[in-house]
C-alpha cells in the first residue's frame, strides 16, 4: 500500500477528458496476480496461436513496477471509436477500429502530448505512456481503474458508451487517488458466444486466438487460412466485429465518436475480393498509408481476399456443383 498524502486525480482526470478520453479511471500499480495466472493459463493451452511475442515479458507484462521503477499509480484511459457508417451488403468487411486512421498513431500523439503537460504539472515525477504498444495488459488495468469490465468476448465493455473504445495508459510514480475496480454485467447473456462463427469463445471469458477471425485475417502469417474456417469468415476481409456487433452493451450506448480521424475512408466500406486482388503493392501501399490494415501486410490481404473467394464457392454456402 503506498503512505503519504495522494494527489487529487480529478486533475489527471480533467487534463485526459480535454485531450478527448471519454473513459478516465485511475488503479494502484501493483502486480496483477490474478490477471498474469490467467495469462498463463492462456499461454498454457496454447491460446496465443502464433504470436510468440504474447510469451515474452509475462514479468513485465504481471507489475508496472518492473516498466517504471517506483510506480504507484496506473491511469487507464478509453477512446470512443464508434461510427454509425455501415459496409455496403456485398463488401468484404473491414473491421471498424480500422476504418479511418491507426489508433497508435492518432493516440500515441496525444498521450505524448497529455505526458509532456502532467511532467510540466508535477515536474517531480515520472509518467510512462502505452496504447498497445509494450508489455501491459490493457483491459487488466482498465477494468482495475474501473473504466468497464471484461465481457465474455473478452473486450473491455463501458457502461456508459459500450466496448467500441481503445485503451492506453499512463503510468506514474505520482500518487494518485485510486477508483474501484468495475463490476460484470454481462448476467446470463451469451449472445457474443453464440454469434461467433468460429467458436472462438471457447468458455465465457476465454478466447482461442487459433480460431478468431480477427487473428486468422490480421495476426496470422501464414500462407493461407486454415481451410476449417474458410466457409465461415462470414465476409470478414480484416478483422472481425460479429461478437461486439451482437453485445446489447453496444446495441444500446454506443454513440459516435468525435475524432474526424476514426471515420471511415470510403472505399473501406465498400471493397470487394477482385479489388484485393488486382490491387498491386504500391496501391496497397498508397491505399492504407497509416491504416491498421497495413498490419497484415500485402500478402496477408490477398491471402484473406482468396478465402473469401474460396468461401463464397464453398459446399457450404450452397455451391453444391
Ligand atoms: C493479443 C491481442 C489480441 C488477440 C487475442 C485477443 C484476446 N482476447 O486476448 C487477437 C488477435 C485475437 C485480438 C483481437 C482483437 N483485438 Co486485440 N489485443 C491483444 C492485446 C495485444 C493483448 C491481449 C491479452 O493480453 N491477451 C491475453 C489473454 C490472457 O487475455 P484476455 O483474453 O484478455 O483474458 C483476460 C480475461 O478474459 C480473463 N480470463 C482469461 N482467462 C480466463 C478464464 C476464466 C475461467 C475467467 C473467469 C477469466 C479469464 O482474464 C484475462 C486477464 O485479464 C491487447 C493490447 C494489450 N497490450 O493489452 C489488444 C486489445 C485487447 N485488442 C483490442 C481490439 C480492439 C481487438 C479486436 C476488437 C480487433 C478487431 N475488431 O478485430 C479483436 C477482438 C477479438 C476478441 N473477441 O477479443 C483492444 C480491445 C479494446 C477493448 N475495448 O477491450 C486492445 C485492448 C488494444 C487496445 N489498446 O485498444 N487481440
Ligand atoms: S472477433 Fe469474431 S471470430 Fe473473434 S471471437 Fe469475436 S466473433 Fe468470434
Ligand atoms: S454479448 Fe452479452 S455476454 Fe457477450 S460481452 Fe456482451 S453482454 Fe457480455
Amino acid at each position: 500500500m503506498s503512505s503519504g498524502k495522494k494527489t487529487d486525480s480529478g486533475i489527471v482526470k480533467r487534463l485526459a477528458s480535454e485531450k478527448g478520453f471519454e473513459l478516465v479511471g485511475i488503479a494502484e500499480a501493483c502486480r496483477l496476480d490474478e490477471e498474469s495466472a490467467q495469462l498463463t493459463e492462456w499461454l498454457s493451452r496454447g491460446y496465443q496461436a502464433s504470436m510468440q511475442w504474447m510469451e515474452r515479458n509475462t514479468d513485465r507484462r504481471a507489475d508496472p513496477r518492473s516498466v517504471l521503477n517506483g510506480a504507484k499509480s496506473v491511469v487507464s484511459l478509453g477512446k470512443n471509436y464508434y461510427t454509425q457508417s455501415q459496409h455496403a451488403d456485398t463488401s468484404a468487411k473491414i473491421s471498424k477500429y480500422a476504418w479511418g486512421d491507426d489508433y497508435h498513431l492518432v493516440l500515441g500523439r496525444v498521450l505524448k502530448d497529455l505526458v509532456a503537460e502532467l511532467s510540466e504539472m508535477f515536474p517531480g515525477n515520472n509518467f510512462l505512456w502505452y496504447c498497445d504498444t509494450g508489455p501491459v495488459m490493457d483491459k487488466a488495468w482498465a477494468r482495475r481503474a474501473g473504466i468497464g469490465w471484461i465481457g465474455k468476448h473478452t473486450n473491455v465493455i463501458s457502461r456508459r458508451i459500450g466496448s467500441w473504445v481503445f485503451l492506453a495508459e499512463i503510468i506514474t510514480d505520482l500518487d494518485l487517488e485510486y477508483d474501484l475496480p468495475e463490476t460484470d454485467h454481462c448476467g446470463s447473456c451469451r449472445a457474443c458466444i453464440d454469434a461467433c462463427p468460429t467458436n472462438a469463445i471457447v468458455e465465457p471469458y476465454l478466447l482461442d486466438a487459433n480460431k478468431c477471425i480477427s487473428f486468422l485475417t490480421i495476426e496470422n502469417r501464414d500462407e493461407a487460412i486454415p481451410a476449417e474456417f474458410v466457409p465461415n469468415l462470414d465476409s470478414w476481409l480484416f478483422g472481425c466485429d460479429i461478437c461486439q456487433d451482437v453485445c446489447p452493451w453496444n446495441r444500446k450506448f454506443a454513440a459516435p465518436s468525435g475524432e474526424p480521424a476514426f471515420l471511415p475512408r470510403e472505399e473501406n466500406l465498400n471493397l470487394k475480393p477482385q479489388d484485393i486482388h488486382l490491387m498491386t503493392r504500391e496501391e496497397f501501399a498508397g491505399r492504407f498509408r497509416r491504416s491498421p490494415v497495413k498490419r497484415t501486410k500485402y500478402e496477408g490481404l490477398q491471402r484473406n481476399a482468396r478465402a473469401l473467394s474460396a468461401g463464397s464457392n464453398s459446399p457450404e454456402n450452397g455451391c453444391h456443383s
